[in-house]
């Protein structure tokens, strides 16, 4: 490929899943690009040689002179723009933008766009689910499963896109039909200055919308632009006009759209007081974009929820087990600590730890003294957390997984939960946070 500077040269920065997504779109459509990752040996290098043996690629110390021959920087998620190399380019006039902002511009049917600290993934899904239900040519992915760009197709009649607040920070107008942003908790805090850095980031998912889906019981949902577009809300309260909610009614809960009961909570298969939530945010978007309610409604009775997420494992000697590796921050072990915590008979045996990623744990202290028998903590930031937790808990510590699970066999009692809920990222001690769930899967599975 040409260095030469030229209005329409392109450097793709990062060579992971979406570096690649990038390579072969832009390789595709003839555009002039090369590639840059600060890693000495980036995931996709062996590929991309392999495929596209002409395409430049620079790996190690990002080069700001390389970076400035280029008019546009396609900046991968995992590289926050903040990086100084990345701000050296742009404060001399190249423009940092990312696949989603491409994905945008090319995609012909309409988009759901959905970010927020916890849930993508499980509504996400979900939709997808509704919209197949109903017959649609879907397409489902972004930080969940297929890169956006890959996704591309004329065939496709909506797209459902879960987008992270990394994807979001090089989006400039994304142009959803309908977007939301379902909760704002601590996450990511080594990555941002605070919490309003972040809440920002996730807000531009709002550019462009022409109908947002707000939660009640989150202000920080609410769109912090687009005032006046059609809005949708979804929250556990009694719903009101362009609301979705819970209603009673001589003693039965159900998911409700205004005034009209949709179905009974019981007949959902995924459990807890967050996903009713979680269900009632995926009726909303489906409905935005018209989706008939029976098909959404069968969609939610087959949905047996995600791996990962608060997933019963086994039980044994009276003990029920749940895998919620996904749990990485504060906000999501909550939810699971409440939720389930408040649906079994006796206490919780929480597993907790790993890499902390900055967050402040204060938050745990009152559920935790409230719902467990005790913690087991492992992992790098295990005292941040025994200091949050304080004495109103019995703490043990654990210096492996195996180690975790055999302490809380031993520390449970029949009525008892055993809960993998971790408030924390697992790079400190696996691959990510599925090889957590599955070697604690599997330990289990293995209990005599
Ligand atoms: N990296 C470097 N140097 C570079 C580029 C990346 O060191 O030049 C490092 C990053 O610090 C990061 C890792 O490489 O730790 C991966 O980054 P990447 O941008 O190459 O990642 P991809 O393989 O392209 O995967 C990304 C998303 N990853 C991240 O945002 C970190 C994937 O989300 C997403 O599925 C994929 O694009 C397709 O769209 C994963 C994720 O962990 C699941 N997301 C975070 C989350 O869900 O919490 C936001
Ligand atoms: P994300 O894609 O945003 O990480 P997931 O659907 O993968 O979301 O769920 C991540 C974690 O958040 C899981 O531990 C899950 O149990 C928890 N969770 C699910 N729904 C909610 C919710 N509405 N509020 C808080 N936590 C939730």
């Amino acid at each position: 490929m040409s260095l030469i500077a030229s209005d329409h040269f392109r450097i793709i920065v990062g060579l992971g899943k979406s570096g690649m997504s990038l390579v072969r779109f832009l390789a595709n459509r003839g555009t002039s690009f090369a590639v840059a990752d600060t890693r000495e040996n980036p995931p996709e290098l062996v590929t991309l040689r392999r495929d596209y043996p002409h395409v430049e690629v620079r790996c190690g110390e990002l080069d700001v002179e390389f970076l400035c021959r280029a008019d546009e920087l396609y900046v991968s998620p995992g590289l926050a723009i903040a990086t100084p190399a990345l701000q050296a380019a742009a404060a001399r006039g190249v423009k940092l933008s990312g696949d989603i902002d491409l994905f945008a511009r090319n995609a012909k049917a309409p988009i759901i766009a959905i970010s927020g600290s916890n849930a993508k993934s499980t509504v996400t899904t979900l939709v997808g689910e509704m919209a197949a239900a109903a017959g649609k040519r879907v397409a489902v992915g972004g930080n969940l499963g297929t890169p956006a760009l890959d996704l591309l197709s004329d065939d496709v009649e909506l797209y459902v896109m879960e987008l992270s607040s990394f994807q979001l920070e090089t989006t400039h107008d994304l142009g959803a039909e309908v977007a939301t942003v379902l909760n704002v908790s601590e996450d990511h805090m080594d990555r941002y200055s605070g919490l309003p850095a972040y809440h920002l980031a996730k807000h531009r998912i709002f550019r462009g919308a022409r109908q947002v889906v707000v939660n009640r019981q989150d202000a920080l949902s609410r769109p912090l632009m687009g005032e006046g577009l059609p809005c949708w809300t979804f929250g556990l309260s009694k719903p009101d006009f362009k609301a979705f909610g819970i209603r009673e009614e001589n003693g039965e809960k159900y998911l409700a759209f205004e005034f009209q009961n949709l179905m009974p909570v019981r007949e959902l298969k995924i459990r807890g007081a967050h996903n009713q939530s979680n269900a009632l945010a995926a009726l909303a978007l489906g409905h935005a974009v018209g989706l008939p309610f029976d098909a959404m409604l069968s969609a939610l009775r087959t949905f047996g929820g995600l791996e990962h997420r608060c997933q019963w494992v086994r039980d044994l000697d009276g003990v029920s087990y749940y895998n919620d590796s996904k749990a990485t921050n504060v906000g999501a072990a909550l939810a699971a600590i409440e939720g389930l915590g408040a649906d079994i008979e006796g206490k919780l045996v929480l597993i907790a730890g790993g890499d902390g990623k900055g967050a402040d744990f204060k938050d745990l202290k009152g559920p935790v003294a409230a719902h467990c028998r005790a913690v087991v903590l492992m992992g790098r930031d295990s005292d941040l957390i025994a200091a949050a937790l304080g004495e109103g808990v019995q703490q043990v510590r654990a210096t492996s997984l195996d180690d975790a699970i055999a302490q809380c066999k031993a520390l449970a009692q029949p009525g008892d939960a055993v809960l993998l809920s971790p408030a924390c990222a697992s790079f400190d001690m696996f691959k990510n946070y599925e090889e957590r769930g599955q070697l604690f899967a599997r330990a289990v599975e293995a209990l005599a």
